[in-house]
Order: structure tokens, then C-alpha cells, then sequence
């Protein structure tokens, strides 16, 4: 419904979330490992130079929320040096990376208690108790996901963590910083052509799972920075014009008309902390590489 109805629109588009299947999965691993797509490595060279000092502003005896904790794979870094974590509780829609993460984690660290909730994170969900009252809340969201919200969804989800972690709570989270332009362009336009790859698939998906018909050779990827927006717009163009059918319906494109995948919105430290506080988040430390790349936050409630 959802998909038909972003097709119907007269800027046709497809929500992000789709991309990530497990092929999908494995597409956006290997973009986190291109030269050209600087985020994961440098915001895991931020985490790796400042792990004492992000520690210690985490404070003792947390509860450790992450928001869309996949394979939690960025997350024993940091229990590794929090002080006395309460408990951790991975979110995740996967439930199958979820209880694989879980289970590796419990083995990992026995004395922690995991609690994970199976749930689209920007979802209404219930948060458990852990058996240890009084832990302060702090949500974890890695990776700049925050800029493939919109500025207004972008708003109300760091609303909803605000409102989940309460007072004396926080959030930890990674956030892409404003470049050179031909640097963000080459991120996600990688000489290799996996975030191609990675945006096509999108249709595999639908032709896979939907009764859809979309051939993939005559659809191209278009990656490219809008400074107007301080967005990376990721689109499928049709590389002629054809129809498409998806389920009952016909989807009618014209030579050159596109689908828009994905916003990537890029931040300036001053925006972000604006987006923070209209969120009702306070911006308590700021962690950045030497070329000032990207940002590791800690917000507070
Ligand atoms: C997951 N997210 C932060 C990635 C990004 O950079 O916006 C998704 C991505 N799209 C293309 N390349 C990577």
C-alpha cells in the first residue's frame, strides 16, 4: 500500500526502509567498507580515540537503549568501558539478528542483563524494566541514520528518545557533518558501484516480494548533493519511457522520471544542536575527528 502509494505521487518515491533486506543488508555492508564512504570509518576512529571520555560522560550504572541494533555489532566497544551497565536493551525489526546478537552478547557478558525489543524503533514500543531499579536511560543511535529522516520526522523521533530516556537520561548518537561538496558526492557514488547496487536492489526487492515487473537495466542510479536542502537525494531514473505493474495497477514513467529512495540530510554542529534542543535534548558534548567529518554527540534530556 505504502509503495503503491508513493508511486502514485506526482514525485515518485520509495520509502529508505526497504532497502535493507538481507541482500539489501549485505549491499550497505560493503558501502561501510568503500574508501569513498568516509562515515563508518571515521565515526569508528571517533569512537575508538574518545571511548574513555564518552564513557565517563555516560556516567555509571546505565541502561543502554540502541535504536536499530542490527547485528550490535558497535555496541561491545562501549560496554566494554561503561561503568557498571545495568542493562542493555537492543531494538531491532529483525528478529533474527536480534536474538543472534542477544545470545552472542549474554555469553559475552554474563552478569548484563539484555532485554531486546523486536519492534520498528520509530514505533510506539513498550520499554522493559530491568531488574535493577533506578538505572539512568540513555539511547544509543550510531551511524548519522538521523539524516535519512526528514527535518520534521527527524524532530518528533528525537522527541520520542527525549520523552523514552526521560530526565537524567540521554543519547549517544553519530551524525554526519556539512563537507565539500565532491566529497559527499563521492560517497554516494562509489567508483565500484555498490551504492548502485544497493539502490537498484530496492526494485529486486519489489519484483521478489510484490507483483511488481520493474526491469532493472532500465532504471539508473542518481546520487547527488541539494545545498538548497543539506541533503544527499539518492533516485531511480527510468532510463526510457515504459510502464510498470504493480499488483493491479499500472505506474506510467516518462523518459528521465525518477523515484526518490533516500535523503541523507547533512548538519552543521549549530544545526544539529537546534534540531536537539527543539527535540528537548541539550547538547552536552561534541566528539569529532581531526578533519571534522563527522560528529559523535551526547545529548541530555
Ligand atoms: C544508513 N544511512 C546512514 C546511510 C546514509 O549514508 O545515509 C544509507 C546509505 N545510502 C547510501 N549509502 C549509504
Amino acid at each position: 500500500m505504502e509503495i503503491l502509494q508513493g508511486l502514485q505521487k506526482p514525485i515518485k518515491e520509495l520509502p529508505s526502509k526497504y532497502f535493507y533486506d538481507e541482500v539489501g543488508s549485505q549491499l550497505f555492508d560493503r558501502i561501510t567498507e568503500l574508501d569513498e564512504y568516509y562515515l563508518t570509518r571515521t565515526e569508528l576512529q571517533v569512537m575508538q580515540q574518545q571511548i574513555q571520555d564518552i564513557a565517563a560522560t555516560l556516567g555509571p550504572r546505565c541502561m543502554l537503549i540502541e535504536y536499530g541494533s542490527g547485528s550490535s555489532m558497535k555496541t561491545p566497544q562501549l560496554l566494554d568501558h561503561l561503568e557498571q551497565p545495568v542493562a542493555y536493551v537492543p531494538i531491532d525489526i529483525s528478529k533474527e539478528h536480534l536474538l543472534q546478537a542477544s545470545l552472542r552478547l549474554s555469553q559475552s557478558y554474563p552478569k548484563l542483563e539484555i532485554l531486546p525489543i523486536c519492534a520498528d524503533y520509530t514505533s510506539n514500543f513498550a520499554l522493559p524494566d530491568p531488574t535493577q531499579p533506578g538505572a539512568r536511560k540513555v539511547a544509543y543511535y550510531p551511524g548519522s541514520t538521523i539524516g535519512n529522516f526528514d527535518r520534521e520526522p527527524a524532530r518528533n523521533f528525537l522527541a520520542q528518545i527525549a520523552h523514552t530516556c526521560g530526565q537524567g537520561g540521554g543519547l549517544l548518537i553519530g551524525v554526519d557533518l556539512k563537507k565539500d561538496f565532491s566529497i559527499l558526492h563521492s560517497a554516494y557514488n562509489d567508483q565500484a558501484g555498490v551504492t548502485a547496487a544497493f539502490n537498484l536492489h530496492l526494485l529486486e526487492r519489489l519484483n521478489h516480494e510484490l507483483n511488481t515487473d520493474f526491469q532493472l537495466d532500465q532504471f539508473g542510479h542518481y546520487a547527488f548533493y541539494n545545498p538548497a536542502e543539506s541533503r544527499i537525494e539518492m533516485h531511480l531514473v527510468s532510463l526510457r519511457k515504459q510502464q510498470v505493474q504493480v499488483g493491479k495497477e499500472k505506474i506510467a514513467f516518462d523518459e528521465y522520471e525518477s523515484i526518490w529512495t533516500e535523503s541523507s540530510y547533512k548538519y552543521t554542529l549549530d544545526e544539529f544542536g537546534q534540531l536537539a534542543a527543539s527535540a528537548g535534548f541539550k547538547v552536552e558534548h561534541i566528539w569529532l575527528d581531526t578533519q571534522k567529518f563527522f560528529s559523535i554527540q551526547y545529548l541530555s534530556v
